[in-house]
């Protein structure tokens, strides 16, 4: 009786309780209770370690009032829930975000100090959930975070990966990956839910019979079935109480041995099954951009998607709902084609095992899923070997062929006669192999699609997409990208937060358009003051931070011109570092010209077997090397290559960032979004017209942009004429000089082999056009080097850049998924007891 006591909401409501209280006192009454009954410690003998897991668990219990109030809110009134299927989740430290969306930093902040602890200390303690690879696994991050802040009924669903992208080390100047462990301390932001699991099959072969009501059957006899176990993240809104599921399936053996090859001696079989099965959610590919084709990518696309239409169908059960009204409950988002098997796996779900009928199947079908294309890059467009495939899923290789079989029955009544639009219309490619198309099946079976950005869109429409667009035009839309301002200006920029709440107050955090009132102090002196003072601080702590990782000294007062990404030749690290060789051939030729000091700041992982994005990282490191330490510079230019890029380090990067450099080929990058999150941060744009810069530099004005190369249509014009590098390199005689030195083994120490491929490649093919668009790059940047001069302009600049960067909240971008495909409403969430 005393323990159903201890439960009642009585407690619950008072503030000081030490599991949902929110005033310091409580606050450091729970971290206390979690250090000796969690962890088992006392102050005298707890490590850091020991007091994050206690502040970790404190704030947790915060949000598991919120989530159950949440879900039992969605479920009892019965709200339709968005769904949205990624492969990735590049979250970030966990424990300042959820600080700031219960509103309770200062709160804590006072706490630990009260007991004699500094906050930062333990926020620097948490390793980050690396589940993605780059843009697209941090755009479903700040989703999630924007669902909840609109309180958007909403479950993620995808991999926990046991190990993320890998961590990046430079040792002489190249990459080396070292694993990302990032579990080895535990993770007190999951829940194991070993109660939801799911089965699902790998491989074996299908029978076909006809059952006793004289229906043709399809039976699935699996060479191997895994277990799929729910570990769910709570996922809280800021300033709400929503709170979502962030759903991440592990897998596992169904039985941890295989009783009859363990009885019948074979010991090491029924071992070996068990890591089969564990294997499957066991890393991540590094891979941005690149399918790899791999049995095991396969797997994992089909395990984590399984589990999910498992888990969603039984929610819908659940609630008394009709399996073919499964499309009213749930809208799924497919992010990218890496969960477009989801597809094949709903119909094998509603006709094998629910029995409907084909076309009602297929009405469930395609009613439920949307999907995003996020590249136009050959690449990165999935095919699977059509042997390979079938090796892995056999039925839902029949039901492709059912699909298509029945799609191009009615395209060819569209389309009659013209063979090359039904060619590359069918989800199954033809030639010396057969392989399947993920995309297409993504087309065919969703009522939506879009692209990331206008431009994205637009080219999506007129290229990759084309035959779709002209067979249905109706399905297609553009989704800009957004960022979430509460990580990346809240949190990461708490200065410069303070300074515009200081003016316009707080409501912009939710309402991002309201940061256009900041317009009216862009020519206050004092105003352009105070945020130069805040971008200047931020640098000095940017200083602090490469010092500490590189040894290398910079100066807090040169332009900070920050390229971070993943390392692509698309994006072009390698036309900056060429600039960056251009401007030390000044000063060489003669030591005191006046130039602007410049700080080179690059960060970014390539692929591990990528073998050129690997070999422009040595570049970089190189004429750094060589730049850094010549004693003519004088220090005026410096180059850093900040090691093992990732939410972390971005957030300390990105508000010391003076210029953005966005400089990919145009048509390439499908949005970017660090370029958003830079801009927000009053850095100033260098870039092409590409991705989502074409529409910051709409919102910002052109006047405070600085723009250069050749153009999307431009540069396909070029191509089709045949593009010339070689002429390019002729002309221009600091670009000559540049590859030169660099082919001639100046940057590495007279060694001339390093970088003949990169050389060979930019003189004979650079399929990027890197060499087109040097010329127009340099000029534009002294462009950009006399404006750094003029303090007060760019102080006005940068000020308005900030201001016009509402558009890009993700807010903005999930409140367009939510009317114009979703067709979801907001539930607002109210805990059952009153503080
Ligand atoms: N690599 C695009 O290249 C885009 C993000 C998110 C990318 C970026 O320009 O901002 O998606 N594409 O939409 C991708 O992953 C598979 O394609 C990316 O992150």
């Amino acid at each position: 009786k005393e323990k159903l006591e201890d439960s009642t909401p009585k407690q619950l409501s008072q503030s000081e309780d030490a599991r949902t209280g929110l005033s310091v006192e409580a606050l450091k009454k729970a971290i206390f209770n979690n250090l000796f009954y969690v962890q088992g410690k006392y102050p005298e003998i707890a490590t850091r370690n020991d007091y994050y897991m206690s502040l970790a668990y404190a704030v947790r219990d915060r949000l598991l009032q919120r989530w159950v109030a949440s879900v039992k809110q969605y479920l009892d009134g019965r709200h339709r829930i968005v769904s949205y299927l990624s492969a990735e989740y590049l979250l970030g430290p966990h424990l300042a975000n959820n600080l700031i969306n219960l509103g309770i930093y200062k709160e804590v902040e006072q706490a630990t100090q009260e007991l004699g602890i500094n906050l930062q200390w333990l926020l620097d303690k948490e390793v980050e959930p690396g589940l993605g690879n780059g843009g697209l696994g941090r755009l479903a991050a700040c989703y999630m975070d924007s669902l909840a802040t609109l309180e958007v009924p909403a479950i993620g669903y995808g991999i926990r990966y046991q190990f993320g992208i890998f961590e990046q080390e430079i040792r002489n100047g190249w990459q080396v990956e070292d694993t990302d462990n990032w579990l080895r301390r535990g993770n007190p932001w999951e829940i194991a839910r070993r109660e939801l699991n799911y089965e699902v099959k790998l491989g074996g072969y299908v029978q076909h019979y006809i059952d006793r009501d004289g229906k043709f059957r399809s039976n699935w006899i699996p060479e191997l079935t895994v277990k799929g176990v729910a570990y769910d993240t709570p996922i809280l809104g800021y300033k709400v109480n929503t709170t979502n599921t962030l759903r991440l399936w592990k897998s596992e053996a169904p039985k941890s041995f295989d009783f009859q090859s363990f009885n019948s001696g074979n010991y090491n079989n029924a071992v070996n099954q068990k890591i089969v099965c564990e294997n499957i959610s066991k890393v991540l590919y590094p891979n941005d951009e690149t399918v790899s084709g791999k049995i095991l990518r396969l797997q994992q696309q089909y395990f984590f998607v399984s589990c999910s239409l498992q888990d969603m169908i039984g929610i819908h059960l659940r609630q008394g709902d009709k399996i073919e009204d499964f499309n009213v409950n749930f809208a799924i988002q497919l992010n990218d084609t890496h969960p477009a098997i989801a597809i094949a796996e709903m119909m094998r779900l509603l006709v094998d095992e629910y029995d409907l009928e084909w076309v009602d199947a297929w009405r469930v079908t395609t009613r439920t899923f949307a999907y995003t294309n996020h590249t136009l890059l050959p690449e990165a467009l999935e095919t699977w070997d059509l042997e390979l495939f079938g090796s892995v899923l056999p039925r839902h290789l029949e039901l492709i062929y059912e699909i298509n079989r029945r799609f191009l029955d009615e395209v060819t009544i569209k389309v009659f006669g013209n063979n090359n639009k039904i060619n590359s219309l069918s989800i199954i490619g033809e030639g010396p192999r057969k392989f399947i198309k993920m995309a297409n099946l993504a087309c065919a079976g969703s009522f939506a699609i879009n692209g990331v950005a206008a431009l994205h869109t637009d080219l999506l429409k007129s290229t990759v997409l084309k035959d779709w667009y002209a067979l249905c035009p109706e399905k297609f839309s553009n989704k800009t990208n957004g960022v979430t301002p509460r990580r990346w200006l809240v949190l990461s920029n708490p200065k410069l937060t303070s300074l515009i709440s200081s003016k316009i107050g707080e409501s912009w955090i939710k309402h991002l358009e309201e940061l256009k009132q900041l317009e009216a102090f862009a020519d206050d002196p004092e105003f352009q003051l105070a945020w130069m003072g805040v971008k200047y601080e931020m640098k000095k702590i940017l200083c602090n931070r490469i010092l500490n990782k590189t040894g290398i000294k910079i100066n807090p007062d040169s332009l900070f011109d920050v390229h971070v990404k993943r390392i692509h030749e698309y994006k072009r690290q390698h036309l900056n570092i060429l600039h960056v060789i251009a401007l030390y051939n000044r000063i060489k030729k003669n030591p005191d010209i006046e130039i602007v000091p410049r700080t080179f700041i690059y960060a970014g992982k390539a692929a591990p077997g990528y073998k050129m994005a690997k070999l422009i990282i040595k570049l970089i490191n190189s004429v750094g090397e060589i730049v850094n330490n010549d004693p003519d510079v004088r220090d005026r230019l410096k180059v850093v290559f900040y090691p093992n890029y990732n939410v972390s380090n971005a957030q300390v990067i990105y508000p010391a960032a003076d210029l953005s450099i966005q400089i990919s080929t145009a048509g390439k990058e499908a949005s970017g979004t660090g370029n958003m999150k830079l801009s927000m941060n009053g850095a100033l744009t260098i870039g092409t017209l590409d991705g989502a810069n074409v529409e910051i530099r709409e919102v910002v004005g052109e006047e405070n942009f600085f723009l250069f190369g050749l153009t999307a249509e431009e540069v396909a014009k070029k191509k089709k004429e045949g593009y010339n590098p070689y002429g390019y390199y002729l002309e221009n005689e600091e670009l000559k000089m540049a590859i030169d030195q660099i082919a001639s083994g100046y940057f590495s120490h007279l060694d001339d082999t390093i970088f003949k491929d990169l050389v060979d490649n930019l003189l004979y093919h650079d399929p990027f056009m890197v060499l087109a668009d040097f010329t127009s790059y340099v000029t534009c940047q002294e462009k950009a080097a006399l404006a750094f001069q003029d303090k007060k302009s760019w102080a006005k600049m940068s000020i308005l850049n900030t201001a016009r960067m509402g558009k890009f909240s993700s807010d903005r971008s999930i409140r367009e998924y939510c009317d114009d495909i979703w067709k979801v409403k907001s539930v607002s969430v109210h805990l059952d007891v009153k503080d």
